[in-house]
């Protein structure tokens, strides 16, 4: 039976965090009765990310879960797509490997896109900070204010947080869009969001629960860097018409 919701994880070096998540994933799903797919990415890892996913996957033979990896670090986003491009269900949702959003959110986003309101719904940490349990580190939560602060500014883009690592989509809307994305580092949040728009889907910012995971793989100099230069990007690309696709 086709599964109604598809969830993927992109996953780089996770080995310690993935198989927890993905056991809490699918206990959620079961004790639910969300008839979905869990698909993991496995962005290169040179650790055990893969087995370790495989491992836990194997306890729960009635769930469908597939494992895609390949050799190369790619980047969250080039990981992100390629779990969204093997999605079979009209809905998809990804979220960050330490869950940090907990799963039990996922109606927030969800419903929204089944009720045919929405066709992208994330979550947001800048909303209601009442909800963040456990804080970024204080120079990590500036930064992140920063950046969408220049995030707003360069593409004029009305939202609070485009970070937070928990987005649903209605496929046969965010589908075709897949093939003009090009960012495969952390800017590919602003992208995904700036070429819907571009396309005139409906997207809802909605606050969500939030417990950082210290052990954090981002490097924040280099890896902010490179996000404000994928920023620049997307204008770049725009200007050129680079995100001009079909849809119907
Ligand atoms: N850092 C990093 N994370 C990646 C990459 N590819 C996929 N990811 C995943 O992106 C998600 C966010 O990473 P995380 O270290 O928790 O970031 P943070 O919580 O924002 O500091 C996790 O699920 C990672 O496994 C990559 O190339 N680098
Ligand atoms: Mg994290």
């Amino acid at each position: 039976m086709e599964p109604e919701l598809s969830i993927v994880i992109p996953a780089f070096n996770e080995q310690d965090r993935l198989g927890a998540t993905i056991r809490q994933i699918l206990e959620y799903v079961s004790a639910n009765n969300i008839r979905s797919e869990l698909i993991i990415v496995d962005d290169g890892s040179t650790d055990d990310t893969s087995a370790a996913a495989e491992e836990v996957a194997g306890e729960f033979p009635a769930q469908t879960v597939s494992v895609i990896r390949y050799q190369r670090n790619r980047g969250k986003g080039y990981a992100v797509r390629t779990g969204l491009g093997a999605a079979q269900a009209d809905i998809a949702l990804f979220s960050d490997a330490d869950l940090s959003t907990p799963i039990g959110e996922l109606n927030k986003l969800i419903d929204p896109v089944r009720s045919g309101e929405y066709d992208l719904t994330f979550g947001s940490r800048a909303l209601d900070r009442s909800l963040i349990g456990t804080h970024q580190p204080w120079r990590r939560e500036q930064g992140g204010k920063v950046f969408n602060f220049v995030v707003r500014l360069m593409t004029g883009m009305p939202f609070w947080d485009t970070q937070c690592g928990f987005k649903a989509f209605s496929m046969p809307k965010f589908r075709p869009l897949l093939d003009v994305m090009k960012i495969d580092r952390f800017g590919f949040d602003v992208e995904f969001l700036y070429v819907a728009r571009l396309h005139g889907l409906r997207l809802m910012e909605i606050p969500v629960r939030w417990n950082n995971d210290d052990r954090s793989k981002v490097n924040v100099l280099r890896d902010s860097i490179r996000m404000f230069d994928e920023v620049r990007q997307i204008r770049r690309n725009a200007r050129n018409g680079k995100y001009n696709v079909d849809i119907e």
